[in-house]
């Protein structure tokens, strides 16, 4: 054949099989959704009705955990390992001009000083003891959440573009520190003032945020044996699962610290990192209170209304965050056996809080909604109020009570106003 010809023809095929391969694009048309049909939390796999909050914790709460399990987040192979232990690394009664205690605590994983470790961070009033905590993991090291010179730089270090948040390509000069870069997103003066303690850690002392992170030497997977984002087995966890398994580590410790309330513990997180906290409050039931900041797919909004960012999408740009499994639902959500609404019922009863962004259709807010409103009959079997209302508030217009949701006008961000709700609603829920 004509060499050229054949390059044409080699060339054409190949276009087709990546048009083929790729996700559809996103729609961010509602009158695009497709119909469909959510599963109804309340009934069990053999097809009969939870009418009890006795059968609820049994049979339905253990079903619904393995499906998430199997079929998304992929499995958390162990719970806290025998030998980690907590050493606190700096303490600083004067922090804050003298208003907060800054402590840095070392998770050591394995014991070992030279096995995967996390590095916390904290911050609680100089006030009453002991303190109700917010807990959730930062982006890009401990000493981006605030300017304190007195935090410890994130190791190793990558600086990160941080509008876009992914590492800056190329790394400039490493004496560009970043420090306080995330503070509006953290809030801490605020948070101290209400009588809070914060709490953080880097996710990527857990499993750095990448393709390749999971078998990254430092990481927890690679601790555990789980293999790279291709070569683990299908229900194997993915960084969202690491995530989540060092948050419940982080509350490991602070049921241990005698300045700190190990039963009032909120878990918060933030976009990616929203998914973890959600998928961590859902296993882990000593977590008091969820707080899903515009978690998006994978989070709190419906993987089947295919809206904004899809299952297909966010698989392809993220390999490592989800089981392998979950790319069976790949342009493919109506044969998932579950969504997302039935992973806000397992936060039930404790308080839970959505939030969404109307500049943050990525995320879709109005699927973030019907997320927290879907688990609503389990917290009605429990006795609970919960959203109340059937459609989007208002924006800006907080509804609920022990399930709360807003619509917050701006962008993808975590803001003073969202955080002054979350403030109100832990007062609420934990009468202070
Ligand atoms: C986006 C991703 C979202 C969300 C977001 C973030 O690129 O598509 O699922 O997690 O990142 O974490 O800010």
């Amino acid at each position: 054949m004509n060499p050229r010809l054949c390059l044409l023809l080699w060339a054409s095929l190949l276009a087709v099989t990546s048009i083929c391969a790729a996700p559809e694009p996103p729609n961010i048309d509602e009158s695009k959704v497709p119909p469909y049909t959510l599963p109804d939390p309340l009934l069990l796999e053999d097809g009969t009705t939870v009418r009890d909050v006795a059968t609820w914790r049994a049979q339905r709460r253990p079903e619904l955990l393995e499906l998430f399990a199997r079929e998304v987040y992929g499995r958390t192979p162990v719970g806290r390992p025998a030998a980690m232990r907590a050493e606190v690394t700096s303490v600083d009664r004067a922090a804050l001009g003298g208003k907060a205690t800054r402590k840095e605590v070392t998770l050591w994983f394995t014991g070992k000083t030279d096995g995967p470790r996390m590095h916390l961070l904290i911050y609680q009033p100089n006030g009453e003891k002991p303190a109700p905590v917010f807990l959730g993991l930062n982006f890009f090291g401990n000493h981006t959440v605030h300017a304190d010179p007195g935090i410890s730089l994130a190791q190793p270090r990558v600086i990160y573009d941080t509008q876009r948040f992914r590492p800056a390509e190329p790394q400039p000069e490493k004496k560009t520190e970043q420090r306080g870069a995330h503070a509006e997103l953290w809030q801490i003066e605020a948070v101290v003032a209400r009588g809070y303690a914060t709490v953080t850690a880097w996710c990527n002392d857990l499993a750095p945020d990448r393709a390749d992170g999971l078998a990254a030497a430092s990481s927890v997977s690679a601790l555990m044996g789980t293999g790279g984002a291709e070569e683990r087995a299908g229900d194997a966890w993915g960084a969202i699962g690491v995530w989540a398994w060092g948050l419940s580590r982080a509350l490991d410790y602070l049921e241990t610290d005698a300045e700190l309330d190990g039963k009032r513990v909120a878990v918060h997180g933030f976009s990616r990192l929203g998914k973890a906290a959600v998928w961590a409050a859902a296993q882990d039931e000593r977590f008091a209170l969820l707080i899903s900041n515009e978690s998006g797919c994978g989070g709190a909004a419906l993987s089947k209304r295919v809206y904004g960012e899809t299952v297909g999408i966010i698989n392809q740009k993220f390999p490592h965050w989800f089981a392998k499994n979950f790319r069976r639902y790949d342009n493919n959500e109506a044969a998932l056996p579950v969504d997302q609404h039935e992973l806000l019922a397992l936060i039930a009863p404790r308080p839970l809080y959505v939030a969404s962004a109307e500049g943050d259709q990525w995320s879709d807010p109005r699927g973030e909604f019907f997320g927290a409103k879907g688990a609503e009959p389990v917290y009605t079997l429990f006795g609970k109020k919960g959203i109340g209302v059937t459609d989007m508030p208002p924006l800006d217009t907080p509804v609920g009570e022990t399930i709360r949701y807003h619509n917050r006008t701006g962008k993808h961000d975590m803001t003073a106003y969202d955080w002054a709700q979350y403030l109100d609603f832990a007062d609420r829920q934990w009468q202070r």
